[in-house]
């Protein structure tokens, strides 16, 4: 029998995304159950999930009546399968994928806060905030010594956990008015993420779903200029 990942509405369910990545980039054959974490539906949905999975959140993985919670045990779970393949040979450079595999789950400075993966979706958008160009910075300005240092066109060479786990952050980014200017090196990556086959096919999806609105996106005091999504 195939794994089955319990899978999260595809405009909304950014965790979701990086174990769905994972698992198709690992070229594991997987059942998906779309969880409808829409309000107010995701409550009881959830509670579901909470049956026979302590978070009682998506993702979740079963395989072989095991089950795995949490994206970052199921993208390990994946490289696993696929014999080590999605993270870096060596060593060292392993563990700086890993580091930014943990930065981007333990919140990644906020960046995320106030840009929910939904907004990526609208048909209109709000210009990035000073703060939140700041925080842009911090990550891109990284990303662009370490794109130096391997080469590319990914993160560490070839395609790992670290560029799979920052898909979901790309798309806000990108999506939103971000000028990628200072970060050349970064730009090519985030086109050559988004062109994947794997990340397209989930985007594709997403793009077709109804809007997730959400009252706070628009915060008074911001300075707002809407600019059109990008086709
Ligand atoms: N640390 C968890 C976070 C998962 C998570 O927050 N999932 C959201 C959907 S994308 C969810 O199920 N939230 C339910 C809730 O917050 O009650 C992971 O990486 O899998």
């Amino acid at each position: 029998m195939k794994p089955l990942l319990y899978s999260g509405t595809k405009n909304a369910s950014s965790w979701a995304m990086r174990a769905w990545l994972a698992l198709r980039e690992a070229g594991v054959a997987f059942d998906e159950e779309v969880v409808d974490i829409r309000r107010p539906q995701r409550f009881a949905n959830l509670e579901r999930i909470g049956a026979f999975s302590p978070p009682a959140m998506v993702p979740v993985l079963v395989d072989d009546q095991m089950m795995i919670f949490d994206s970052v045990a199921i993208m390990e779970y994946a490289n696993d399968i696929a014999d080590g393949a999605l993270l870096p040979a060596d060593r060292a450079t392993r563990a700086r994928a890993r580091s930014l595999v943990a930065w981007q789950h333990s919140g990644l400075s906020g960046i995320c806060t106030r840009i929910s993966f939904e907004s990526a979706f609208y048909p209109l958008k709000r210009t990035l905030t000073d703060a939140e160009r700041t925080e842009c910075g911090r990550l891109f300005d990284y990303l662009d010594q370490v794109l130096e240092l391997s080469g590319g066109p990914y993160l560490f060479g070839a395609l790992s956990l670290a560029d799979l786990m920052l898909v979901p952050t790309v798309v806000r980014l990108t999506r939103h008015d971000l000028d990628f200017a200072s970060w050349s090196r970064s730009q090519r990556w985030t086109a050559a993420l988004l062109e994947r086959a794997s990340v397209a096919e989930w985007m594709r999806e997403a793009d077709a779903l109804p809007h997730i609105w959400f009252d706070d996106y628009l915060v008074p005091g911001d300075a707002i200029r809407m600019v059109p999504a990008a086709a």
